[in-house]
């Protein structure tokens, strides 16, 4: 086995089970619309394959059958029901929904309580947040940023002549677990991506994924008035510009009348914005939402901007940019925000703009691939880190006002809700490279569609339907899973700590890098370690980023001794010798951390290794390899974090603790100028 088939594997469940199913699954009916043709095809095979049979699609009620059917208006959008019914005096189970696609979701809940060996029972669901946005970073020459599973899958150069046929097994995947757009290129955009050729290409794309209720999106480059249109200036005030966009939409919605809209990086990095001109952000995404409007289009701003003449501590500077413009934005504009203030770190407190603009339509942007995690090789399971901030209380109207509240719309009453999930699908045959990073995907969908589930449930849906449901495999590498993120920041980033990452590719530790041109650029801006002591002051006496929090939610993390110390250093500075509850000096609970770290990523071997009769040995062996790689730079993080610290601290490590190999020197002088993903 090689993974390609993700989770929608289908393989025949036990006899026994078999037994209990069949007499539920002895045809399939439904209506003949694009999507409802996918609803019958998947549950065709799935149903083909899980029970071992050949399942007839039928026209007439026969006993046993999957009926689905739609108009249902009693049920939300693209909700459904699943139930047992008597039609014509055939005793079927009814899938029913108000939309097709609620048909298409509903299809594959079925299909997902047989892989989970799940008792058939009434099912309603329905999707709490909007736009469930997959976005991909993928580059016109098919390079992915940040992407660690190969080249992308979008063939460019060949589209739209040739569509991979690959790309109906992805659009099945996405639909699979709720997701309903997917954004086709980088958000560091090229205006190429919005000529006729490219538009071209797009529609062949958008005609693949319209069958399973999938829109597409682009990310657009701001100066495409004047790279394309030959315009002088792309300010959005200026009726030229708004009218080359307007065009530009007409252009677009002529080829794909249902596409999604736009997602806009500005002002960011290095890329271009109405902040050339004098406007300000809201000024910019309205532009863009004036011409999406009339064709129903969206605009998603992201919220990541910091800029190279802002003194402030980064994590301050997207909410003194975007916390004026409240209550400016045009209905069709979604503010798009990281989960944290800085960058996907392996942890960061969640972003303090949610709940700070309770009149801006605001959604989360969370990372699927793994730039600060591991990239490629860890087995890190983001399940936790989402389900961290979407669990994260603001505060801001008061108790329970959680990020999961603010994105799902229940706490200012938006319609306008959305979550996107930054990619790590390439075409690595298994879609993710770590055939691991295959859960982060499927949670993040599976969040997207409840903001409130939980992700131990997820993890073991998903290992269930990956690997096998034998509960002797289940237990133990759901478990596995879950610990792996904890494990992961307490080898890279303990107690808070963040960004000490590599220059550029990001990949290994660089903790000692100090020398590049903008301050926030390097890792000892973030970890301010000198002799005395290690951290970034965020309280009063420092940035007082704490400030930009609700009051309540501010002060669980102001006072050192009684906060959470998985945050401690984001938002304190402390002396090496400052007592944590554990009753150690912060320098021995660091070196202790990075130590446990490493420590558990070995273990995981372990774990695996006794998980052998349970898996495939293709797939056991190559996960295997990853743990291998895993164990071995989870020392590697441990050891240079140490040596670096130790520089500084100028202390001893705690009695048990091994030195690290080598000396800080050798750490330092380790160059990767192939890592992949940059
Ligand atoms: C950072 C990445 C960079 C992205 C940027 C972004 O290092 O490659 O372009 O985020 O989100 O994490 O725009």
């Amino acid at each position: 086995e090689d993974g390609y088939d993700l989770w929608l594997r289908y393989h025949p469940v036990e006899a026994a089970y078999a037994a209990q199913y069949k007499p539920h699954a002895t045809a399939i009916i439904g209506g003949d619309t694009p999507i409802l043709a996918s609803a019958k095809s998947e549950l065709k095979r799935g149903l083909d394959g899980l029970l071992a049979q050949d399942t007839p699609i039928v026209s007439q009620p026969v006993d046993g059958a999957i009926v689905l059917q739609t108009g249902d208006t009693n049920l939300p959008e693209d909700g459904f029901r699943i139930g047992a019914k008597t039609l014509d005096g055939h005793p079927v189970t009814v899938i029913s929904a108000r939309t097709d696609q609620g048909a298409l979701y509903g299809a594959f809940r079925l299909l997902r309580e047989i892989q989970t060996r799940a008792a058939l029972t009434d099912i309603s669901d329905a999707p709490k947040i909007k736009l469930r946005v997959i976005d991909h970073w993928d580059n016109l020459n098919g390079s992915v940023e940040r992407g660690y599973a190969g080249t992308s899958i979008f063939d460019w150069w060949r589209l739209p002549d040739l569509v991979d046929p690959r790309l109906t097994d992805y659009a099945r995947a996405e639909a699979s677990i709720g997701v309903n757009g997917v954004v086709l290129n980088n958000v560091n955009a090229k205006a190429d991506s919005l000529t006729a050729p490219y538009l071209q290409k797009t529609e062949a794309i958008a005609k693949v994924f319209r069958p399973w209720g999938i829109k597409v999106y682009l990310s657009a480059r701001w100066t495409a008035p004047i790279e394309l249109g030959g315009l002088k200036t792309a300010d959005p005030l200026d009726p030229a510009v708004q009218a080359w966009w307007n065009a530009k939409a007409d252009e677009i919605y002529a080829l794909i009348p249902d596409f999604g809209g736009f997602l806009v990086k500005a002002n960011s990095e290095g890329e271009p914005g109405p902040g050339d001109y004098g406007r300000n952000h809201a000024q910019g995404a309205n532009m863009l939402a004036a011409a999406l409007k009339p064709h129903g289009g969206i605009v998603m701003w992201r919220a990541f901007v910091y800029s190279e003449h802002d003194a402030n501590d980064r994590a301050k500077q997207a909410y003194n940019e975007f916390k004026p413009v409240e209550g400016q934005f045009a209905d069709n504009v979604l503010l798009q925000i990281k989960n944290g203030a800085i960058d996907f770190q392996p942890r960061e407190p969640f972003h303090p703009l949610f709940g700070a603009m309770p009149k801006t339509n605001e959604m989360l942007e969370v990372q699927i691939t793994k730039e600060y995690l591991g990239q490629g090789t860890h087995l890190v399971y983001q399940g936790p880190l989402y389900e961290e901030t979407l669990k994260a209380d603001t505060y801001a109207e008061g108790k329970g006002s959680t990020v999961a509240k603010i994105i799902d719309g229940a706490l200012d009453h938006h319609a306008l809700t959305g979550m996107a999930g930054v990619s790590n699908v390439g075409d690595d045959r298994n879609w993710t490279g770590h055939d691991f990073s295959q859960a982060d995907w499927y949670a993040f969908g599976r969040l997207a569609w409840d903001p409130d589930a939980s992700s131990r449930d997820i993890a073991t849906d998903w290992v269930k339907m990956t690997f096998s449901d034998d509960p002797a495999f289940v237990k133990p590498v759901v478990d596995m899973m879950m610990a792996s993120r904890e494990t992961a920041a307490n080898y890279m980033t303990p107690l808070g700590l963040a960004h000490q990452m590599a220059t550029g590719h990001h990949y290994g530790p660089g903790p000692w890098v100090c020398d590049l041109a903008r301050p926030e650029w390097n890792p000892c801006y973030y970890a301010k370690a000198d002799a005395k002591g290690i951290g970034f002051d965020r309280t009063k006496t420092g940035s007082d980023a704490l400030a930009q929090y609700a009051p309540a939610a501010a002060k669980q993390w102001a006072d050192p001794k009684r906060m959470d110390e998985r945050y401690l250093l984001w938002f304190h500075h402390l002396p090496w010798d400052y007592k944590v509850k554990s009753g150690r000096t912060l320098w021995n609970e660091l070196v202790t951390d990075y130590d446990i770290g490493a420590k558990q990523a070995a273990q995981m071997q372990q774990t695996w290794a006794a998980m052998k009769p349970y898996v495939d040995p293709e797939r056991f062996a190559a996960v295997s390899a990853n743990l291998s790689i895993q164990a071995r730079e989870a020392k590697w993080w441990r050891d240079a974090s140490i040596a670096y610290f130790q520089s500084k601290s100028g202390l001893p490590l705690p009695t048990g603790i091994a030195p690290p190999e080598h000396d800080l020197d050798y750490y330092k002088s380790l160059q990767f100028p192939y890592a992949p993903g940059h």
